[in-house]
């Protein structure tokens, strides 16, 4: 991996782990209204697993997975105006959080219903496969998903039709207040592959080279026409389920335990050992990191609040000619309408990740 890559993780990891902490104190603020899903501790999980994918690729992610919207090119401003329910918000002001997709950069919006957004995952890499598009679509869940029907029914879709998918579980040992000892009784969430006949396989989570080389690999296998696979990162949920949740089920020496572990801390701590990040570097990285997010907020508390004239609006697909991903204009009438309110043109492609430009 080269110099620059390495770099670019880095920057994803902390722009993730910056824009989480803003919102949490716009939150104790008051200046965001309902819940707030942070995902400390799973930023190598979101930035190494997107940072495998290519061009034309696609995500279905869930809710702690800002660190892949954010390496599939998502502008932090559109992130900071979701938050605060802003009128041009990617839901319009409908929603207030990562409950979004954006078909230009390959992203499928989450459905918030545990498990159901596997099986349109499914649908997009069964597209792909028909039409012989060279891409992967690369899903997430986390470990209290796997316990949804849709989860099994999903990996089994996946496996009988070879799709060109790969799962990416983040057991971070609770789904809310359940620890994953009274979800299942495997070991590793990955032995639940071999079921469905596809591989499987655990890694550390908070390791981002590691994360990073096995969806790698599943995506290169799934690439090449050989089917899913299953990469299970184990991780953990340093904060509560929401910031509303104190999580004081969760023991104090297994917080601890993990915090000791921080996925951003090691991976600092491994460039700076191998020569690749200087001091002047770190620094320059920290101030357009805060020059970032800083512009975020700006720019979100500056946009207008929501229509309330256009709350019925998108309720139903509009009538007219068919689009789908990465075909300008296809108009084959098997699939629903969608029109890309930015350019009023049916959804073209799509899809690139975002090139920063770090300091060096
Ligand atoms: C079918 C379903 N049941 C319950 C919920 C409420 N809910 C939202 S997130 C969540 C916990 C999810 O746990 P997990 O899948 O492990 O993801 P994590 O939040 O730990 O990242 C629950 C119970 C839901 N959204 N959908
Ligand atoms: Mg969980």
């Amino acid at each position: 991996m080269s110099t620059a890559t390495l770099i670019q993780i880095y920057y994803f990891m902390r722009l993730t782990r910056a824009i989480e902490d803003r919102v949490r104190t716009l939150f104790l603020q008051g200046r965001i209204a309902g819940g707030v899903y942070t995902a400390q501790g799973h930023e190598a999980t979101t930035v190494g697993a997107a940072m495998a994918l290519g061009d034309g690729d696609c995500i279905v992610p869930q809710h702690r997975d800002l660190g892949m919207h954010l390496v599939r090119g998502v502008d932090p401003r559109a992130i900071m105006c979701q938050w605060l329910a802003r009128g041009n918000s990617p839901t319009l002001g409908r929603d207030g959080q990562l409950h979004i997709g954006d078909m230009q950069h390959g992203i499928v919006p989450m459905i918030s219903l545990l498990g159901e957004s596997l099986p349109v995952a499914c649908g997009v890499a069964l597209t792909m496969k028909i039409r012989k598009h060279p891409h992967v679509v690369l899903a997430s869940c986390g470990d209290g998903a796997t316990s949804t029907g849709a989860f099994h029914e999903a990996i089994n879709l996946a496996s009988v039709q070879t799709l060109p998918m790969v799962l990416l579980i983040e057991n971070n040992g609770y789904a809310y207040s359940t620890p994953t000892t009274r979800q299942f009784a495997i070991s590793h969430l990955s032995e639940r592959a071999h079921s469905y006949g596809i591989p499987g396989h655990s890694v550390d989570g908070n390791d981002v080279l590691a994360v990073f080389q096995a969806v790698e690999q599943a995506v290169e296998r799934a690439r090449s026409g050989q089917g899913p696979s299953i990469i299970e990162c184990q991780t953990f949920r340093v904060r509560g389920h929401s910031e509303a949740d104190r999580a004081d089920y969760v023991p104090r020496e297994l917080r601890e335990e993990w915090l000791q572990k921080d996925p951003i801390t090691h991976f600092e701590d491994y460039l700076v050992q191998e020569r690749i990040l200087t001091g002047s570097q770190k620094s320059e990285i920290e101030a357009r990191i805060r020059e970032v997010v800083d512009d975020a907020v700006r720019f979100a508390e500056q946009s207008p609040e929501p229509d309330d004239a256009t709350v019925a609006d998108y309720v139903f697909a509009p009538a007219g000619p068919i689009a789908i991903i990465g075909e300008a204009g296809a108009s084959n009438p098997h699939y629903i309408n969608a029109l890309d309110s930015r350019t009023s043109q049916p959804f073209t492609v799509i899809s690139r990740a975002q090139e920063v430009v770090v300091p060096r």
